[in-house]
């Protein structure tokens, strides 16, 4: 008889948590120590962190400008997190209805990162975009975000990358996305790298038209490396900006305090724009893998029931709750699974059946979580090959989809 060439290698997708979709009221909004995964609506003005400056809240979206000249405003989170952690940050934003000064609205917002234990505030109004301290060329007389160690602008008038914004910056230049390092009252908050907009913009122009803005951040070998993604709007791809540009290049860059807290800021000057957040999901990377273990990678047509294990494993980056594991069972019929945990680690599930496996683990560094399936073979010869977009889930940073 012939064998039947069953594809048992896997396609498999592993994705470290899964922001954003389930009930707020599900999560953990508010502990001395940020239980990751992070989801935060800004609903409400009674949320997971505290504001300052001209912050309001308008029909789930959190408001840190309006459309008056001149102002800032901020939000921090009221946890911190262990800085050695990383973060992998999604946000949603508009910035819309203002009014043009030199033909263009502005100025623009920003996502932040200071020091846990630093006071909380609102840096300088403008070009500064609430988060640096700002100035004239090359200098600061006014402060920025207390306590700060990155701000990545959403710049849409240009003043985020000026010479009088931060102490210093290579000169004006619109519609950018702008990383600036951190910095204390009038020191620091130095220009680090800037990348265009998605499509060469970055206003929305509407609520309607939001856009979702990946950030990551991993410590790697005493560098911390920052990678964004933007999509441009609804149903559009997100697209990656900048790759691993290490934040501790920057000049004057503060060394990295042992927590973290995650802020949003935003500016007006003579241009206007409402500068709006809708969501933000925050989560740690992790580095999982997923590989086929044991038992054949054919068998015979019509030899009945087959058994394989498929075990997913996550490396030393850090604990990952929520972890997606999917997999895709090819040829087999009359599916089922079960599901082991290492020592501290869980599955989601014990069992299932069918032959897409869509379940998920906890896992804590180094552990494991092994599933054992068991299907019955074609009874007649036929090649069934499963190819999928990856073997692994490596595909930094703990995402392996929608990119
Ligand atoms: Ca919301």
């Amino acid at each position: 008889m012939a064998a039947a060439v069953l594809g048992l290698g896997l396609i498999a997708a592993v994705t470290a948590g899964t922001p954003g979709h389930a009930d707020p009221a599900d999560r953990p909004a508010h502990r001395a120590t940020l239980a990751f995964p992070v989801h935060e609506a800004f609903d409400s003005a009674t949320n997971s962190g505290t504001t300052s400056g001209t912050v309001t809240f308008d029909n789930g979206w959190m408001r840190l400008t309006n459309t008056s000249t001149s102002q800032a405003g901020s939000w921090q989170m009221n946890d911190s997190f262990p800085s050695d952690l990383g973060i992998i940050a999604d946000f949603q934003y508009a910035s819309w209805g203002g009014s043009t000064y030199d033909g263009r609205r502005g100025d623009g917002l920003a996502f932040f990162l200071a020091d846990g234990t630093a006071a909380r505030g609102t840096g300088s109004l403008g070009g500064a975009l609430g988060y640096a301290c700002a100035g004239s060329a090359n200098s600061c007389s006014t402060n920025g975000v207390p306590g700060a160690i990155l701000g990545v602008g959403i710049d849409e008038f240009g003043g985020f990358s000026s010479a009088t914004t931060g102490n210093g910056g290579p000169g004006g230049a619109a519609n950018k996305i702008v990383v600036r390092g951190g910095g204390d009252k009038t020191t620091g908050y130095r220009f680090g790298t800037s990348a265009s907009g998605p499509g060469g913009s970055v206003e929305t122009g509407s609520r309607a038209k939001v856009r979702t803005v990946r950030i990551s951040l991993l410590p790697k070998d005493k560098k911390l490396l920052l990678s964004l993604w933007s999509n441009s709007g609804p149903d559009t791809a997100m697209t990656q900006l900048i790759t691993d540009f290490d934040i501790t290049t920057i000049t004057d860059q503060p060394k990295l305090p042992s927590t973290l807290r995650v802020g949003f800021s935003a500016g007006t000057g003579g241009a206007t724009n409402n500068h709006e957040i809708a969501d933000l999901d925050i989560n740690v990377p992790a580095n999982l893998s997923i590989a086929k273990t044991g038992t054949p990678s054919s068998a015979r047509a019509g030899a009945g029931r087959v058994t394989y294990t498929v075990t997913v494993s996550n490396d030393a980056t850090n604990d990952v709750t929520g972890a997606q594991v999917r997999d895709s069972v090819p040829g087999l019929t009359s599916v089922s699974w079960t599901c082991t945990a290492s020592t501290g680690s869980a599955c989601g599930a014990a069992s299932g059946t069918g032959n897409t496996i869509d379940t998920t683990a906890d896992l804590k560094r180094g552990g494991t979580a092994t599933y054992t399936v068991t299907g019955t073979a074609p009874t007649s010869p036929t090649t069934l090959r499963n190819r999928g977009p990856g073997r692994n889930g490596t595909e930094s940073p703990g995402y392996c989809q929608n990119f």
